[in-house]
């Protein structure tokens, strides 16, 4: 059984994001340019903070593709931080000497102890033991799924062979549900130091039925994309199909009636209620996600918190940050998505080579 599988690593500040990603057939053209053009979609988006004027995403594919084909071993591919370069001493792999008054000042004015709520900051400091701050925010930074958006990219590489595609649109942010609205509340926030977030749909077009399976708890494909997109930094609630409307929704409206069409000698319904998915399995309608992400939380008005050095009541951390980044999200949303149906498509289709999946899918 084939298994798309990646890790990724590095910090928001520090030298590169790297990912490794396993599982990949042989002979699949891997778009570069697509590639860095979902970079560049996760990079835009109303209510964007000063970071993103500093970075231009590109991956930088290190391993696994020959002649823009991959080959089937691992595709290691790595993200270059452009700000790195101003934080070379803080962020140092190497140890530094602190007894040097410049390297110490370089060094504390990065430091952190002014936890920020609703971050990882307070749990990670406490798990990890660290009493500097910066080495859990480095890590638990949504810069991370840069990483992510490029392995999606990739599976929808291979999701595009199939002619299945992806796509998603900002339904929601904070309490507005048209654009006009939506910057307005966004330049409201920003003007009073204060962030937003918002729903997102999330869709895919012409998957095949049977993708994922109701025979054990682990191979539901519903509950698979749930575990993906909740743990995307600040995702609060993942829907499909109907959603939370289901409650109030009674067994005949909530079900989607099952037609023929003789004549294309095909299935079809009238509604998606189930957003593409019954008993943990691909039903060949569209997939519709629907997912909700908090505001973010660090903000230029700080909320009241605690120094964990001295244990003082004081007003939480803030460098710099996004008003909103309900847009990025959505990016990265699609890109988590894209990962568990590939992989759920190698589990049916798989094969060595992009040849034997076509044989297998055909
Ligand atoms: C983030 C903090 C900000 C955001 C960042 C996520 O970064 P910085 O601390 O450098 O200003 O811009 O998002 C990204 C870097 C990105 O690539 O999306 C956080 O703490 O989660």
């Amino acid at each position: 059984m084939n298994k798309f599988r990646f890790l990724t690593s590095g910090e928001s500040h520090g030298m590169c994001l790297n990912a490794i990603i396993e599982g990949l057939p042989s002979n699949l053209f891997i778009d570069t340019e697509f590639v860095n053009s979902e970079l560049a979609r996760r990079q835009q988006g109303y209510g964007r903070g000063g970071r993103m004027q500093i970075e231009t995403d590109k991956a930088m594919i290190k391993s696994g593709v020959r002649f823009g084909k991959t080959t089937g071993a691992p595709v290691c591919l790595e993200i270059e931080n452009k700000d790195w370069k101003n934080w070379q001493i803080p962020m140092s792999v190497e140890p530094q000497d602190l007894s040097d008054p410049d390297i110490l000042e370089a060094v504390n004015a990065k430091k952190i102890t002014r936890v920020r709520p609703g971050h990882a900051d307070f749990a990670g400091a406490i798990k990890y033991n660290h009493n500097d701050i910066r080495n859990v925010l480095e890590r638990s930074s949504a810069r991370e799924t840069a990483t992510r958006v490029a392995v999606g990219a990739v599976a929808k590489c291979l999701l595009k062979e199939f002619g299945i595609t992806a796509s998603s649109r900002v339904l929601q942010i904070g309490t507005a549900f048209d654009e006009d609205a939506m910057k307005k509340q966004i330049d409201e926030a920003k003007e009073n130091g204060d962030t937003l977030g918002g729903k997102i749909e999330i869709s895919f077009k012409n998957l095949p039925v049977g993708l994922g399976s109701f025979v054990n708890w682990d191979r539901r494909l519903d509950g698979r994309l749930a575990q993906a997109l909740m743990s995307i930094p600040a995702v609060k609630a993942v829907e499909i199909g109907a959603g939370t409307k289901a409650a109030e929704l009674n067994g005949s409206n909530m079900h989607d009636e099952i037609f023929y069409d003789s004549e294309s000698k095909k299935y079809y319904r009238k509604t998606n209620n189930a957003g593409g998915i019954e008993g943990g399995m691909t039903n060949g309608e569209d997939i519709v996600l629907t997912i909700t992400m908090k505001a973010i939380p660090t903000m230029k008005k700080p909320l009241q918190s605690v120094d964990i050095d001295t244990k003082e009541a004081i007003s939480a951390h803030f460098e710099r940050s996004d008003t909103c980044a309900v847009e990025a999200c959505a990016v990265v949303g699609e890109a988590m998505a894209a990962i568990v149906l590939a992989d759920a498509f190698l589990e049916k289709f798989g094969g060595d080579s992009i040849e034997e999946i076509r044989k297998n899918y055909e």
